[in-house]
């Protein structure tokens, strides 16, 4: 059905929530695929006032998407057989920050909001990839403590929007991050009362003491929403809706049930999965990082080292051989063998099971869930932010192999991948745009070295991304080293394949 004036577009049906009970910072596609289908879904079945008023930290483009249809959407599930259209009205609006920060700030101040919830990417928490620390030297936090009253970033939002409550003698928020860090709720925990710190130290102690982090493991691959998508919809099902999602059918949330006063939606009833915290698990200020995963954080290692940790590899390894999807890249037998040979020999001999899961089975899933046709997820979105991503998804799995005195030639040619990727030019010689918040130093670090070791050694040193011990591992060193000179002189795919083989690079 072509698009013509007379095309409806999608409004929703159902008057929004008089009571929103939950703040969402980034109301992008992983938000609409993901965060507001389960919430709509738990309502849908046991009720509570639990709406969700949206904050969008940079861009009006949600906004202005979704507020023409009164914030209804399509989510369209793909599988190999065909789509699945469930119509999402769950979100009551969005309000973006840049415009009126201070409008969040009383949103945030509004005693019948109990979460806020957080898909913002690895780079809104403003830490450093390595040790998790809050960066307080970041543009971002220098200029949020110094505008109580027009933060910028997510960590100031939240340090403020708790200094209201704390001032007004309220309960604090519970703060839930759903984004691919580990321990998600311990490092969100931890910037916040780094910020809270610098604030005032009385705060940062009743947020240590009565705030709940919750950590979570989220999972569904959400590829970017193109314009091909909208119109297919429309020509799918009648109606234009600018703000429609496309996903996979698979989802997965683990949540560590640790809620203020216990007052979350009964995210169950949608198929999330509640954990218990463990009462060992509530750890003092500065002893965060401590832990072994446990818990919710055991899931979501697994998902990190297996599911994340692959897909940036195929992401830049595929990218750079010339594939633009990852069904694409797992389609060549090559890859293929790559990601088993990966899993089976680096990556699973590092995972802890967390209860209930048997890992081969959930690699086994996952290959197919890579190869679904249906989904075009983009090896270079994939590769965006990597100095964001390397450290929880690929480097903890080459330290633990090092520990265990494990070979690591997969994982190191994963690394050299991302290297030879962030230098900006393709094995054709066109240029990559590469999209990273640390591209600038990146490229000049691969632009000022002249030899493979030069450059290996130039961007191992970027301590933001490598732990000075790992750099400074002469047996990850030399195999990265290996393995980036394999990729200038052969090209990925060969490379891939040499590796596979155990062969001599040279
Ligand atoms: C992907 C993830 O873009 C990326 O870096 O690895 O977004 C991935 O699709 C999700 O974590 C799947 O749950």
């Amino acid at each position: 059905m072509a698009i013509t004036a007379a095309t409806p577009r999608i409004q929703r049906s159902s008057t929004p929530a008089t009571q929103p009970g939950i703040i969402h910072f980034g109301p992008g596609a992983f938000f609409r695929a993901f965060n507001a289908p389960y919430t709509a879904e738990a309502m849908a079945a046991k009720g509570g006032d639990w709406g969700i008023r949206a904050v969008s930290l940079r861009h009006a483009d949600s906004r202005d998407k979704l507020a023409p249809q009164g914030y209804a959407y399509t989510s369209i599930a793909l599988t190999p057989q065909g789509k699945q259209h469930t119509i999402i009205e769950v979100i009551n609006d969005i309000l973006v920050a840049p415009e009126d920060p201070a409008a969040v700030l009383s949103a945030l101040a509004d005693p019948n909001i109990h979460i806020i919830s957080l898909t913002i990417t690895e780079k809104g928490y403003c830490h450093h990839p390595a040790s998790g620390a809050l960066q307080l030297d970041h543009p971002d936090i220098l200029h949020d403590l110094q505008h109580p009253n027009t933060p910028r970033s997510a960590p100031g939002f939240l340090v403020y929007a708790l200094a209201q409550r704390y001032a007004a003698g309220l309960p604090p928020l519970s703060v839930l991050s759903c984004d691919n860090l580990p321990a998600n709720g311990v490092l969100t925990r931890r910037v916040v009362l780094d910020f809270a710190q610098a604030v005032q130290p009385e705060l940062a102690a009743w947020i240590a003491q009565e705030g709940r982090f919750p950590c979570t493991m989220v999972d569904r691959i959400t590829p970017a929403t193109t314009e091909a998508d909208s119109a297919q919809l429309t020509a799918d099902a009648g109606y234009l809706d600018q703000g429609c999602v496309v996903h996979e059918p698979f989802r997965q949330w683990v949540i560590e049930d640790n809620f203020v006063a216990g007052r979350r939606p009964d995210w169950d009833a949608a198929g999330a999965q509640f954990i218990k915290q463990r009462p060992q698990e509530q750890t003092a200020i500065g002893q965060e990082t401590a832990a072994p995963p446990r818990g919710v954080a055991a899931f979501e290692t697994m998902k990190l080292r297996c599911l994340n940790g692959t897909h940036s590899t195929l992401a830049y390894l595929g990218y750079l051989a010339g594939y633009a999807t990852i069904a694409e890249t797992v389609a060549d037998p090559t890859f293929a063998a790559l990601l088993d040979q990966l899993w089976t020999q680096e990556i699973i001999p590092t995972v802890p099971p967390p209860e209930g899961a048997d890992l081969t089975a959930y690699c086994v899933a996952l290959k197919q869930r890579y190869l679904n046709p249906a989904i075009q997820h983009r090896t270079w979105q994939i590769a965006m932010d990597g100095s964001q991503k390397l450290p929880q998804r690929l480097l903890g799995t080459v330290t633990d192999n090092l520990a265990a005195g494990r070979a690591i030639p997969l994982l190191s040619l994963a690394v050299a991948g991302w290297m030879r990727y962030v230098g900006g030019v393709a094995e054709d010689g066109q240029p990559i745009e590469v999209r990273d918040p640390l591209a600038a130093a990146l490229r000049a670090a691969v632009d000022r070295s002249s030899t493979p070791a030069e450059t290996v050694d130039a961007l191992l040193a970027i301590q933001a991304v490598f732990e000075p011990t790992l750099a400074a591992n002469t047996h990850f060193r030399d195999a990265v080293i290996a393995a980036y000179t394999a990729l200038l002189q052969h090209g990925a795919h060969r490379t891939v394949t040499q590796t596979l083989e155990g062969t001599s690079l040279c």
